[in-house]
């Protein structure tokens, strides 16, 4: 809060800006940056700048600063909205989520982190040792999911390559007991392929041991989660599969496609404790169903058997953490909990997901990915608006709309039926016969030419077409197959048939023979699609708290401020509006009860108790010894104040008070008075 910290910070919520225009805010947004004020309130929103350098701001004094205060009590921090969140939780039991968005490499993760130990930090105070168990496993779970899911990318050395969503359950005691990872589409053509001066995934640097330390922390933290000796082996042995599937080549004698370096087979069919023969022909040959129920075995040409080797490293990878996620979630799955017994079981969801991105070249990964965002970014609309409007309706004061650009119209542009973007590629994806990604894009031009929100062009090089969501462009060179995203079978087979129980159990559906596989599985759009549909409808029923994260350069420097870019994000994000939604309804609100408890002491008729009837009177009779009347509103239960300076002056007298309080008890109980 300005006053809190001295003027020449800025001011601490945006709400405070005389005018809400983007020059203010950019100012305002700049000045606290340079000064080392990363966090900045929109009422209970924090904005966040990734600050590029160490912060001596998340230790355990400044943690016992935020416990169990309210948000305009200190100075923004993550710390105020995690706070928060867990207050509505455990004193009135609502579900809560921290939604934390932004780009790519504007501190996300970080954030996630610091609110996840801040949760830590202040639950189980009687240390009982089921709960610090619990607390471990979370905690250390961010560890190996880095490791697996993180790579470095030209936008950020530790990218997220997936989406978290992490819900931690909590007892009528406000502990943690458990909880539940959900990830989304992990990137895994990053495990076959990486843009000039990016990086495969940690964990096989990590494993080939040139980044021994981070090695050290990883096995640490499996071990600490609980997975056996036998589990850490085999994950081991799966990574040098994928490592030895890259050094695999094929060439042709003429003939047939041959294997070169069948010693190379030879390693993978012991790593995989596999038959060497069924490794080999599984490199080489499908089986496949003819039209009179025969079973033949077709062998592969040149670049389908390069296809295949690609396709199975990358389901390998896939498999490997989607089965390490569920392996961590059957150990902090809560277990044994009876309502009856334990009372409600609460949660506060953490959601930590890829931001969007822009690249040179953008591809279906990077349309997934913003596709993501854009329905975050619906939701925080929708939640914004629901929440004040409802909150005004039940309270019974009256509303003024606020105009925002709904981008419902872009996420309709991709997931509408039958004629969105996803549709579009699925019917491609379905078509017998062969189509192209240049024929799939005829086709959406042919359907999407009219929307106000989709072009096309063709750019130089033969073959390379884009499809824009606004200001995006994504080249549709690949999108088809990545939709498709097709394995033979003869490999889910031979992963089924290891003798390895873990690798086996990430392939139960290599036991269907070819002939029972007739069924189409869903493409990867759709079931990203579905999976995202399914996050929303879980973030929508609990009560959000948002942080809003910002880059402040391209350059990973902790002292420039991009004035362009961070103003584009600030856009986009819609800040402003977000401010003038704040400020056009009322800023902070607080229930009679609370008002009172902690203002009384500035008014005469309310210090030490008032004689009032009710404490809503009580309340009135402060706000109007002060002259605050312009500036609140009463709701049925709880005060409406518009501008946050009526609490700061509040609070200031209040802490001018209190010396004197205390001086004065102390006379009291000495006997001088
Ligand atoms: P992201 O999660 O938003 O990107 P990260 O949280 O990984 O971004 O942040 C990127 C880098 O910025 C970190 O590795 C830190 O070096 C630095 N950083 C971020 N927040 C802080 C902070 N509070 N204090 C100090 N340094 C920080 V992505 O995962 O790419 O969308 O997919
Ligand atoms: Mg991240």
């Amino acid at each position: 809060m300005a006053e809190l910290e001295g003027l020449e910070f800025g001011k601490s919520d945006f709400v405070l800006l005389d005018e809400v225009t983007m020059e203010q805010f950019m100012d305002n947004l700049k000045l606290r940056f340079e000064k080392g004020r990363i966090y900045t309130f929109i009422g209970e929103v924090v904005v966040s700048v990734n600050p590029y350098k160490h912060l001596d701001i998340y230790g355990k004094e400044v943690i016992e600063d935020y416990r169990g205060r309210e948000l305009y009590e200190n100075p923004p921090h993550l710390f105020a909205v995690a706070d928060a969140a867990y207050k509505a939780m455990k004193r009135r039991a609502k579900d809560t989520c921290i939604v934390i968005s932004g780009e790519s490499g504007a501190g996300k993760t970080e954030a996630s982190k610091y609110i996840m130990q801040y949760i830590a930090a202040i639950t189980n105070p009687n240390q009982r040792a089921e709960v610090e168990s619990v607390k471990n496993v979370l905690l250390k779970s961010n560890c190996v999911l880095e490791a697996f899911g993180n790579a470095k990318t030209n936008r950020n050395d530790n990218s997220s390559r997936f989406g978290k969503y992490m819900d931690i359950n909590f007892n009528f005691n406000g502990d943690p007991t458990g909880g539940h990872i959900n990830n989304y589409l992990l990137e895994k053509s990053r495990v076959v392929q990486q843009q000039d001066g990016e990086r495969n995934f940690h964990s096989f640097y990590q494993a080939s041991n040139n980044d021994s330390l981070c090695h050290k922390a990883v096995m640490a933290a499996l071990k600490v989660i609980g997975f056996t000796t036998e589990e850490i082996s085999s994950i081991y042995k799966i990574l040098s599969t994928i490592l030895h599937l890259g050094n695999l080549q094929f060439t042709s004698d003429g003939e047939h496609v041959v294997l070169v370096g069948e010693d190379t087979v030879k390693h993978i069919s012991e790593l995989t404790s596999t038959e060497p023969e069924n490794t080999r022909k599984a490199l080489l040959y499908r089986t496949v169903a003819t039209g009179g129920g025969e079973v033949i075995e077709k062998g592969h040409n040149e670049q389908e058997a390069s296809y295949g080797r690609d396709a199975f490293a990358k389901a390998l990878y896939e498999r490997l953490f989607a089965w390490i996620v569920g392996r961590i979630n059957s150990v902090i799955e809560v277990k044994d909990y009876n309502p009856a017994l334990h009372g409600k079981n609460t949660v506060i969801g953490v959601l930590d997901i890829y931001g969007f991105e822009i690249f040179d070249n953008n591809s279906f990964e990077q349309f997934c990915i913003n596709y993501c965002n854009e329905k975050l970014q619906q939701l925080f609309i929708e939640l914004i608006l629901r929440q004040e409007q409802d909150e005004y309706q039940r309270e019974g004061i009256t509303w003024q709309h606020i105009e925002y650009f709904n981008n419902q119209i872009i996420v309709d542009l991709v997931e509408q039926p039958h004629k969105g973007i996803i549709s579009i590629l699925d019917e491609a994806c379905l078509t017998a016969g062969k189509v192209t990604d240049t024929v799939c894009l005829d086709s959406m031009n042919k359907k999407l030419g009219q929307h106000p929100h989709y072009t096309s062009r063709k750019v130089k090089r033969e073959r390379e077409y884009w499809i824009p969501i606004p200001v995006h462009w994504y080249s549709v060179e690949g999108f088809l197959d990545k939709n498709k995203d097709p394995l033979f079978q003869d490999f889910k087979r031979l992963m089924y048939n290891s003798s390895d129980h873990v690798l086996k159990e990430m392939w139960p559906d290599g036991k269907m023979s070819i002939t029972e596989v007739t069924k189409r599985p869903l493409t990867a759009a759709t079931l990203f699609k579905n999976s995202i549909i399914a996050l929303v409808d879980k973030l929508a029923c609990k009560e959000p708290y948002y942080v809003r994260c910002i880059k402040p350069n391209e350059v990973k420097s902790p002292l420039l401020f991009d004035d362009g870019r961070c103003q584009h994000q600030v856009a986009y994000l819609g800040l402003l509006e977000n401010v003038r939604v704040r400020r056009a309804g009322f800023a902070y609100r607080q229930p009679y009860a609370r008002f009172l408890q902690r203002y009384k002491m500035t008014c005469e008729y309310t210090w030490p108790n008032h004689l009032m009837s009710t404490d809503q009177e009580a309340v009135e009779a402060i706000v109007n010894q002060h002259g605050f009347e312009d500036d609140v509103a009463y709701g049925h239960t709880k005060l409406f104040v518009r501008t946050p300076r009526t609490l700061f002056t509040l609070e200031q007298e209040r802490a001018a008070l209190i010396p004197i309080l205390v001086l004065f008890l102390q006379k009291v109980w000495r006997g001088a008075l």
